[in-house]
């Protein structure tokens, strides 16, 4: 990663400490992961998170870890987690850390206790200038045009960290035997159309016109068209339907509807870091009326409709959602 990581200008090194920081951190929750079953790591905590869902004691574990080594690091001002109702201020009496650092520590945690795949995201923002000093929880409200690091990790058959620093994307493969990310997928590049396309078909009553006649439109046979039927992969699991789909071509699905009028994924630490990435990839990532990377934050929660992936599939929802296409 080190060899990879040219450092952010002017970061004397603290930048590629935080990466090193957050490597780190996904090591321990990695290993808890690994042995949830064995050591009653599996089930809930009690407790209701801030986003009214059962947090489940791996989802606990995993925010503690990254905080813990965010904070010991020392690189990082503020922190925001979908673990947590507010940003946690890392402030020491002259906090000399530069970035703010917001994740989701564990996605797809009702996934833990069947062993399917599940993963942590990130997304890493400078402290503004006129912040240094005084950082507040509004330092952390930054479009995600601003960012200038996202990444994630799948802990799945193995452990893969891809992250962005705005120069391409790079995916490091954890080796256990020695500890260490090693770069195993060099400047990952998504394809610009795929056969797969993710969404929860559910909740089919409650989508727009515009996105039904486009999921029909994707399950219809056309002799001038050999791509189509396309293939649904939905597994519950954002980074590993969202991982699968960059590498492989594939758009990822989650509208606003009836019960979600925002849609349900949250904007600073799953949807931004996830377009950062996707578009430096050579993809696309839009909310239905814009890119998600242009959307200025309201709160550290915020919800937002995501159609992401292979930049000509998001193109054809796009144009089905805003009726310009019907077939
Ligand atoms: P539904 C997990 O809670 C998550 O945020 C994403 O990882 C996943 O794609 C989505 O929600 C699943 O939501 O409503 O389809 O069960």
């Amino acid at each position: 990663m080190i060899e990879r990581e040219q450092d952010a200008p002017g970061s004397k090194g603290q930048f590629s400490r935080l990466l090193r920081d957050i490597a780190v951190a996904a090591k321990i929750v990695d290993r808890d992961v690994r042995k949830a079953g064995l050591v009653d790591l599996f089930g809930e905590t009690g407790e209701i998170n801030v986003q009214d869902e059962e947090q489940k004691k791996l989802d606990l574990l995993a925010h503690e870890e990254f905080v813990r080594a965010l904070r010991r690091g020392g690189e990082v001002c503020l922190i925001g987690s979908e673990e947590h109702a507010e940003a946690i201020p890392l402030l020491f009496d002259d906090c000399q850390g530069k970035y703010v650092v917001l994740f989701d520590p564990l996605d797809g945690s009702s996934n833990i206790d069947v062993n399917v795949s599940i993963g942590t995201i990130f997304s890493i923002y400078r402290v503004p200038d006129d912040h240094v000093g005084r950082v507040t929880m509004e330092s952390a409200l930054q479009c995600g045009r601003k960012q200038v690091a996202a990444g994630y990790v799948v802990y799945g058959s193995s452990t893969i960290l891809v992250y962005t620093t705005g120069n391409g994307v790079n995916g490091f493969t954890l080796d256990p035997s020695i500890g260490e990310f090693l770069l195993s997928h060099a400047n990952i590049r998504t394809p610009n159309r795929g056969r797969i396309y993710s969404i929860n078909e559910g909740n089919y009553n409650s989508w727009d016109d515009g996105l039904k006649r486009y999921i029909k439109w994707m399950q219809q046979e056309d002799p001038d068209d050999p791509d189509r039927p396309y293939t649904t992969r939905y597994i519950g699991s954002f980074v590993a339907d969202f991982h699968r789909n960059l590498m492989k071509g594939g758009v990822y699905i989650y509208p606003s509807n009836t019960r979600d009028p925002n849609g349900k994924l949250r904007l600073m630490y799953e949807a931004n870091p996830m377009a950062f990435i996707v578009e430096q990839a050579g993809g696309r990532a839009e909310t239905g009326s814009g890119p998600i990377l242009d959307v200025e934050p309201q709160a550290l929660h915020d919800r937002t409709p995501v159609y992401i992936g292979s930049p000509s599939m998001v193109e054809d929802a796009i144009a089905f959602l805003s009726g310009e296409r019907t077939a």
